[in-house]
């Protein structure tokens, strides 16, 4: 049985039982089963006041706090799922902008983090994303829209506008983009789902979002990526006749089963 770090089994929320039973199915995937942790850590970029501890509150200890503490240095928090004798432990990393290292130094993904109802936090992501670029460039990017509960109160215009920015954003820094937010419990486990999908390579199961009106969530699925580049290959290489066209449709479709 699964035991939430800081919250405890009983009494669990049904979001949380939901994401229970995706770590299930991602930890059956976990290749070295001998591997007694799998620590994934996460840094957090962005403006102030953006939301970012508050999503790692939200996340870790499922609270929210309207007040703002500034947040002096680095700080991170920790949510240990563990399954039989296997865990994966979540350090999420926050901290002031001197502290950028700490925060993006092996991190496995990184949350660029802008505010829906503050379009100069979202301008700002362009600093951020240099930086962070000259730290580490092997990380997984998201790009996450907070206070979606703000934004939807926006006229449809501004909304759309907002969108359209973000994902084209997005796709510049080939971030994957979801909008969230802490106050109302939107997407907070979604994002973690997706980089536990994207960091053991496989297919994230979660719908995605991308009309009007939902809080987005556009991800990059790993394997259709594979997928496209098997396909390249099998037109490069008939050329030459190095394999049989059979012998790469078999590997093709042993990549589809694998889904
Ligand atoms: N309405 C709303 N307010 C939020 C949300 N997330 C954070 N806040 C508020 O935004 C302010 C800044 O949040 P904080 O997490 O401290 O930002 P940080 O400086 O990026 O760590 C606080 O007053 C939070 O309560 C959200 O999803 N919705
Ligand atoms: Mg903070």
């Amino acid at each position: 049985m699964a035991n939430w770090h800081n919250t405890g089994v009983l009494g669990v929320k049904k979001d949380e039982e939901l994401a229970y039973k995706y770590y299930k199915e991602v930890i059956d995937f976990v290749p070295n089963k001998k591997i007694e942790a799998v620590v994934i850590k996460v840094g957090m970029i962005g403006d102030p006041k953006t939301g970012k501890t508050s999503l790692m509150c939200k996340f870790t200890e499922s609270e929210f706090d309207l007040y703002y503490y500034p947040t002096n240095g680095v700080h991170f928090k920790e949510k240990t799922i563990y399954l039989q004798n296997k865990k994966i432990r979540f350090s999420i990393w926050d901290g002031h902008s001197d502290f950028i290292s700490y925060v993006c130094n092996d991190s496995v993904a990184i949350l660029f983090m802008f505010d829906l109802s503050q379009i100069s936090t979202l301008i700002n992501i362009k600093r951020w994303y240099k930086q962070t670029r000259s730290l580490n460039k092997h990380a997984l990017y998201f790009l996450i829209g907070t206070k979606y509960d703000i934004f939807t109160e926006f006229e449809k215009r501004t909304q759309c506008d907002i969108i359209k920015m973000a994902r084209d954003y997005a796709n510049k820094m080939n971030a994957s983009l979801i909008f969230c937010s802490s106050m109302q419990s939107i997407n907070v486990n979604s994002i973690f789902k997706v980089i536990l999908s994207q960091h053991f390579n496989i297919i994230c199961k979660l719908p995605e979002v991308k009309e009007f009106g939902c809080p987005i969530l556009e991800y990059k699925n790993n394997l259709e990526t594979n997928l496209t580049i098997l396909n390249y290959l099998i037109d490069f290489l008939s050329q030459f006749n190095f394999f049989t066209i059979r012998t790469l449709s078999l590997l093709i479709a042993s990549y589809s089963d694998f889904t």
